[in-house]
């Protein structure tokens, strides 16, 4: 089948971060894919060679090229509402094409009330064609979550390909931030033991640069990653501080503790997402340590510090649980192909 994909980069990569490991996903089961993307200059690092059965085409492009057919399914990232005259094309074609929008990951509660809604088009471009909701989720009765397209490759591989030696005694941590993040308080409470900090390209690197390390703190600055090699660094350390949305899901498939740093929404949105998703953790795992939310709270700019880490080994423990129970559910990209099956 023939999937059009349309990603707008709204800021940051997880757009295009997301829309790009289903597109290669899709691709690696064999459907023809063309990603319709408004700004691809994320790509020339995060997929410099591209994925066979990956068609990469401009936004504009699906507006302006009138023999353009659209495939027999059609995928909005995040909302984005394809360009207008490819949507009416859309209900020019027969039969019609399954139209899905694709929506952010949340654990609340109404992404299971949400998933699967039908939404008729009664006016515009579309009307007369469905629009159906799919919203990735860690219950089964949601769309699910991308998981790990291969194995991870070996530890010492990987980080000796990014010229990281870890000392015998040493913990490594990755940390993918935002711009203005507490980092101080972070780096105060990662002094408690002998400890590499690699350093994601972006804010991570100029935030860490202002700011003296505690003696047993080494920092290591990474390049901008292949996103294989970027999933294949979260199974090489011990301690993975992620964001947004993609990387959060993959930091979940090593099984080793996690920190999500929230993408700040100012009506203070995220704050529910936070807890949401802790609730989940918690009772899914019997994680009980107080420390595990008051850190994410602190990192999130939502409480107070915590005066230490979490218990390691509890908490690798909980976090191996939660992959297991997560590895149990099928996989997003399974479901959207049976969804779209069943809507054919
Ligand atoms: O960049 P993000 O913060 O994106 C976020 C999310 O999309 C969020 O939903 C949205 O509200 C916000 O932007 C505006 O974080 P995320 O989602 O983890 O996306 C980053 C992508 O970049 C992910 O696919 C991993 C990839 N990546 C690499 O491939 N190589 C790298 O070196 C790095 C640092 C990241």
């Amino acid at each position: 089948m023939l999937w059009d994909l349309f990603c707008r980069v709204i800021d940051n990569f997880g757009d295009v971060g997301v829309c790009w490991r289903l597109a290669a996903g899709l691709a690696q089961r064999g459907e023809r894919v063309r990603l319709w993307i408004d700004d691809a200059s994320a790509l020339r690092w995060m997929a410099p060679d591209g994925a066979a059965g990956v068609m990469l085409h401009p936004w504009l492009q699906a507006e302006t090229d009138a023999d353009l057919v659209p495939g027999e399914v059609v995928i909005e990232a995040f909302g984005c509402d394809p360009p207008a005259r490819f949507t009416a094309r859309m209900a020019q074609r027969q039969p019609a094409p399954v139209w899905v929008n694709l929506e952010y990951l949340s654990a609340e509660d109404y992404v299971e009330r949400s998933h699967g809604l039908r939404s008729p088009q009664f006016s515009g471009p579309g009307a007369g064609l469905d629009k159906w909701f799919f919203y990735p989720g860690f219950t089964p009765r949601t769309g699910g979550l991308m998981h790990p397209q291969a194995p991870p490759p070996d530890r010492q591989e990987t980080l000796a390909a990014l010229q990281v030696a870890v000392r015998p005694d040493e913990r490594c941590v990755l940390l993918f931030c935002y711009p203005g993040s507490p980092l101080r308080a972070l780096l105060d409470l990662l002094a408690d033991a002998p400890t590499l900090l690699l350093a994601a390209a972006g804010p991570a690197q100029s935030e860490l640069a202002a700011q003296p390390l505690p003696p047993g703190l080494r920092a290591h600055a990474l390049p901008w990653l292949p996103q294989p090699r970027f999933d294949a660094l979260l199974h090489a350390t011990d301690l993975n501080l992620v964001r947004g949305e993609d990387s959060f899901v993959q930091a979940q498939w090593p099984g080793r503790p996690f920190v999500w740093q929230l993408y700040a929404q100012h009506d203070g949105a995220h704050a529910a997402k936070l807890d949401a998703f802790l609730d989940r953790f918690d009772a899914a795992t019997g994680q009980a340590d107080p420390a595990l939310r008051a850190l994410w709270r602190a990192w999130n700019g939502l409480g107070p510090w915590p005066d230490r880490l979490p218990a390691a080994g509890p908490w690798t423990q909980a976090a191996a649980d939660w992959r297991d129970r997560l590895m149990g559910q099928a996989d997003l990209i399974t479901q959207l192909q049976e969804f779209v099956a069943r809507r054919r």
